[in-house]
């Protein structure tokens, strides 16, 4: 094939640079035209010298990545590809682009170098469908302005946390004992990688900041540029989680209170420095009073305060602050009925809604707890019309598997994002996000998520886990998108279709596996909503009361009569009054709340029946039963693809789908035993209960 990249910029050199590494080998011809001066700090992927600047390409183009702006477009575009789609005239922005095929060439266009960077990837996307027929004109824009990663990433091992906090894939990719990663390569493919779901910033430590991650923000600053340089190609920018006690660990002042100024000052140098050395540095992630880390509080400031001190200093450059949300008493007493972990980040955000700067983007994990797999939508997305907000997911497995579990999560993202804050017609959680305005004019938000790469060979642990970082990206860029759909791409991108045999196996397999993945875990996990039912130490596996008696704020309240959370009103932790009609009514009604929440909102006799039909003791039983049946059908249809997908690959998932089965056993045996000590209620089906 032909293919010609026209424009200047940086990301249009990496354009070109990709273009000639796909096409390496196959016989194709890549040609550059209108190149500015940029293209000298191109990567080094060993591109062919741009052709002179507005030199047409000779013949027939069957490719056009082209940048609008100052140049003519080149003549290889034919005339009416340029025409704004029907209906969408409408700018395409920092990172948009059109795409259609027209006369037997495929063109994309965009008016800013990313944008030719994500049309690219797009047609990567489309595969061969991307030149063959006619393809209406179509123009592309995010939904969500920044997708961002965060990495939980210690720059030296911590003695708890090991070098990624709930990291399960490996070592940092960034990181290594105490000092930079060495291995370059990899870190320019995970740009490339991340580039290619649509992620266009990333956090590259932890949010609990140490000693050693708190000097990135001065004396190490060069390790971060460092990463800043090699992620810059891709459309990434980097951020910086840092502690909130700087001044005082690091400028050695007397104080952090924001409203001091000399620590006003210190900030304001601080951010200084750090723009003079990476111009395009993103911002701040703070994770302040909250699990030990250091915060306003100690100066009897509040979270605005804090979170618009560092809001001024980041401002005048274009950064930003991801405050986060996650805030609660971490120590409390597991006697006192009265506090309620769900209630705390409303509590303490919603009343500051109209204080927090522009600037500031206040970062709310999905649910009110944390990371469970089955929470409500947390209040605080409805409670804060004039606060810009990220939503927070959890791509690391944490509670989900710990990537041994194959457990894809884009069905239980969709279900955030489409849930609706103030009940039907009203906007989602995604129209939020997507800043499409309500009632009062609404700010525009992020997608953000912890992230689950290593470095480990197949970059997540489990090779099936990459699936859920790329329906990340995907769902930030477009959170409507199906998550089926998503995985269909993901496969298609990821495993060759095989030559002999069928050639729908691949794709039927692994929408088996892991379509229903999430369910499955969450029927042989804790039941209902309830949450918690983990192993408290590392999070893996069951345990029953491992956390009934402790002081994390998690509990099940089971007992001989019943089990749940009561968060009424009438009589409970007055939590469901956080939300708007019509979720206060129905989460407060036992009837009316939907079954998979139910034992988070209420305690309720074993005997209750489900909307279901069936009691709570005895979905208990049969979704224990049936989560390790699931399980053992995946593992089965795993062992079909034995000699068609990569060896290395299917003998890592099938050691990973062995031990999520024997795990699954695990859990299934101590939650209906446990459940069934408690109640003395016999299984109705008469299984073996131990
Ligand atoms: C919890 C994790 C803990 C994190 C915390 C957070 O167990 O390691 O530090 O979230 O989000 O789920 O800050």
């Amino acid at each position: 094939r032909r293919v010609l990249v026209h424009g200047a910029g940086l990301l249009v050199d990496t354009v070109f640079a990709e273009v000639v590494r796909a096409c390496a080998g196959h016989g194709g011809r890549v040609d550059r035209s209108a190149a500015g001066p940029s293209s000298a700090a191109a990567p080094e992927h060993g591109a062919a010298p741009p052709r002179p600047e507005g030199e047409p390409a000779a013949g027939p183009v069957d490719l056009v990545l082209a940048l609008r702006g100052p140049h003519p477009l080149p003549p290889a575009v034919p005339p009416g590809a340029a025409a704004a789609p029907a209906g969408d005239d409408g700018p395409l922005g920092d990172e948009g682009f059109l795409s259609t095929r027209v006369d037997g060439v495929t063109v994309v266009l965009a008016d800013a170098p990313a944008g030719l960077l994500y049309g690219l990837f797009h047609l990567v996307r489309l595969g061969e469908a991307a030149f063959t027929g006619d393809r209406p004109a179509r123009a592309h824009r995010p939904a969500l302005r920044r997708r961002m990663l965060d990495h939980w990433d210690n720059v030296a091992v911590h003695p708890d946390m090991g070098q990624v906090e709930r990291g399960y894939a490996g070592g940092s990719i960034f990181w290594h004992d105490g000092g930079p990663n060495g291995d370059r390569d990899r870190l320019r493919a995970y740009g490339r990688l991340l580039a290619a779901t649509g992620v266009n910033a990333i956090s590259v430590n932890n949010v609990n900041v140490h000693a050693t991650e708190a000097r990135l923000l001065t004396d190490r600053l060069d390790d971060v540029a460092d990463l800043a340089d090699l992620l810059r190609p891709y459309g990434i920018r980097v951020h910086l989680s840092v502690t909130f006690a700087a001044p005082v660990v690091l400028g050695g002042l007397p104080t952090a209170d924001p409203l001091d100024d000399r620590v006003r000052d210190w900030w304001d140098e601080t951010t200084r420095r750090v723009y003079a050395r990476i111009p395009d540095f993103g911002g701040y992630l703070v994770k302040a009073d909250s699990e030990g880390q250091p915060g306003p509080a100690t100066y009897g400031r509040d979270h605005a305060d804090g979170a618009n001190l560092l809001a001024g200093a980041l401002a005048r450059h274009g950064g930003v602050v991801h405050w986060r949300a996650f805030v609660y008493d971490h120590r409390r007493d597991w006697r006192d009925r009265s506090i309620d972990r769900a209630r705390a980040a409303y509590d303490h955000f919603a009343p500051l809604d109209g204080r927090f700067a522009d600037n500031v983007v206040l970062q709310v994990k999905y649910g009110p707890v944390d990371f469970q797999p089955r929470e409500p939508v947390s209040p605080v997305i409805a409670a804060m019309p004039a606060t810009r907000l990220a939503v927070e997911l959890q791509v690391t497995q944490e509670y989900t598997g710990q990537q041994w579990h194959a457990c894809y999560l884009a069905p239980l993202w969709s279900e955030v994002l489409d849930f609706r804050p103030w009940g039907p017609p009203e906007r989602t959680v995604a129209d939020v996000l997507a800043g499409v305005p309500g009632p009062e004019p609404r700010r525009d938000g992020d997608l953000v998520a912890v992230a689950n790469v290593g470095d480990d060979r197949f970059w997540c642990g489990h090779p099936l886990a990459q699936a859920n970082l790329y329906a990340f990206g995907r769902l930030a860029w477009d959170p409507y998108l199906d998550p089926a759909a998503v995985l269909d791409e993901w496969i298609d991108l990821t495993f060759p279709a095989p030559t002999v045999g069928d050639p729908a196996l691949v794709r039927e397999t692994l929408h088996a596996v892991l379509d229903d993945s999430w369910r499955t875990y969450e029927r042989y996990t804790a039941p209902l909503g309830v949450g918690f039912m983990v192993d408290p130490d590392g999070h893996y596996g069951p345990g029953v009361d491992g956390y009934e008696y402790s002081r994390w704020g998690t509990y099940h309240y089971a007992d001989r009569d019943g089990v749940g959370v009561d968060r009424t009103r009438a009589t409970g932790t007055g939590f469901t009054g956080q939300y708007p009609p019509p979720w206060s009514q129905v989460y407060e009604s036992p009837e009316r709340c939907p079954d998979e929440l139910l034992l988070f909102f209420h305690h309720v006799p074993y005997g209750h029946v489900l909307h279901s039909g069936v009691t709570v003791i005895q979905h208990i039983y049969d979704t224990h039963f049936a989560g390790v049946e699931q399980v053992g059908a995946m593992r089965d249809r795993w062992g079909r693809l034995a000699g068609v997908v990569d060896q290395g690959v299917h003998d890592r998932v099938a050691e990973r789908l062995d031990e999520q089965l024997r795990c699954a056993i695990e859990w299934r045996d101590q939650i209906n035993t446990y459940f069934f000590r408690k109640s003395g209620v016999p299984d109705a089906r008469g299984r073996r209960i131990y």
